[in-house]
């Protein structure tokens, strides 16, 4: 039998928290033959929450979950995971700074990034998906020196996904039918252009509009899709979009954490090359490029 995977979900008691850890013990992340242990870290506000979620999942008897820590204990949270979905952070409330927003998540995302660095199990994968994503992993690597640079990546799957969705629906076909979309830069306004573009971007506002509540199922789900691609491959022919750490493929600085085509293969990723780059693309790549540098200064200059 195989061994248990270790599992962390931060942010857990939270709406996309509340999504995942079902999809996670039924094997939607990591297939239907491996067992998993969830690590659930929320503050302590939310521990009761927390507590309630992990009733839940028992109460579920899920075959393949074979433990739960439910904790406000970062350490504890981070102790042998091998894999790492960061969810928990600061929301944007009314009336805040950005700097304000930027800062406190600046802070959450260097103490656990020191947890991991000291108490993940080696070769620990990390997928942030709590916003600013892309910065918010880019100070994760800076502060978990020891975790190779390949293994800390941002969602941006969700946005792949919707893009996907669009297609199916303006096209009239299965969504299984469309693949090979690409999701450039930051998981933010501007990833993309066009009409078609402008209706992706601006899904999440649409789903607030209606739900009340932010996306939490398809998100989930989204983070599900990146973590089972990158463990255990992209279909043959098909790429995903997944933000990674640049090596200026594209033209993109290298140092900053952007959202590139990549396919996996034995637990790696890798930038597909050579795609053309029409004059409107490179504008908008260079654009998000922009915003994430300017993110990233913004990020370092909370850092005292
Ligand atoms: P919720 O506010 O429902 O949940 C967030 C949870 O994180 C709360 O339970 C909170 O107590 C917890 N938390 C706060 N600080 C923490 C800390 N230091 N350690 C551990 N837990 C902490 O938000 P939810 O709707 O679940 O969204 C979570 C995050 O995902 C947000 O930052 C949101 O902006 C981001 N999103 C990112 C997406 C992407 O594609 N990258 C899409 C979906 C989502 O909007």
């Amino acid at each position: 039998a195989k061994q248990p995977v270790r599992v962390l979900v931060t942010g857990a008691a939270g709406q996309i928290g509340y999504a995942l850890v079902p999809m996670i013990a039924r094997g939607v992340m990591l297939g239907p033959d491996q067992p998993v242990i969830l690590h659930m870290l929320d503050i302590a506000p939310a521990a009761e929450a927390l507590n309630g979620v992990k009733m839940e999942l028992v109460d579920a008897a899920f075959p393949l979950l074979k433990g739960v820590v439910a904790t406000t204990d970062v350490v504890e949270a981070c102790t042998e995971v091998n894999i790492a979905v960061m969810v928990g952070g600061f929301p944007r409330k009314e009336g805040m700074e950005r700097k304000d927003v930027m800062s406190k998540n600046v802070a959450i995302y260097k103490s656990q990034a020191s947890a991991l660095e000291k108490h993940a199990a080696a070769n620990c994968k990390v997928l942030v998906v709590a916003n600013p994503a892309n910065t918010n992993a880019l100070i994760l690597k800076e502060f978990a020196p020891s975790i190779p640079e390949k293994n800390i990546s941002c969602l941006t799957r969700l946005d792949h996904n919707r893009a996907l969705g669009q297609v199916s629906e303006r096209l009239n076909v299965p969504v299984s039918d469309v693949k090979n979309v690409i999701i450039w830069g930051n998981h933010s306004s501007t990833q993309l252009h066009g009409e078609f573009i402008t209706t992706v971007q601006q899904r999440g506002a649409a789903i607030i509009k209606a739900r009340k509540l932010s996306s939490a199922l398809s998100a989930a789900s989204s983070a599900c899709d990146h973590i089972r691609d990158w463990v255990l491959g992209t279909p043959e022919g098909t790429w995903v979009s997944m933000g990674v750490y640049s090596d200026g493929s594209y033209n993109v600085p290298a140092g900053l954490i952007y959202s590139f085509p990549v396919t996996c293969r034995n637990g790696e990723w890798t930038i597909v090359q050579g795609l053309p780059i029409d004059e409107l693309s490179r504008k908008k790549l260079d654009l998000t490029a922009e915003e994430l540098t300017e993110e990233k200064e913004l990020a370092y200059s909370c850092l005292s």
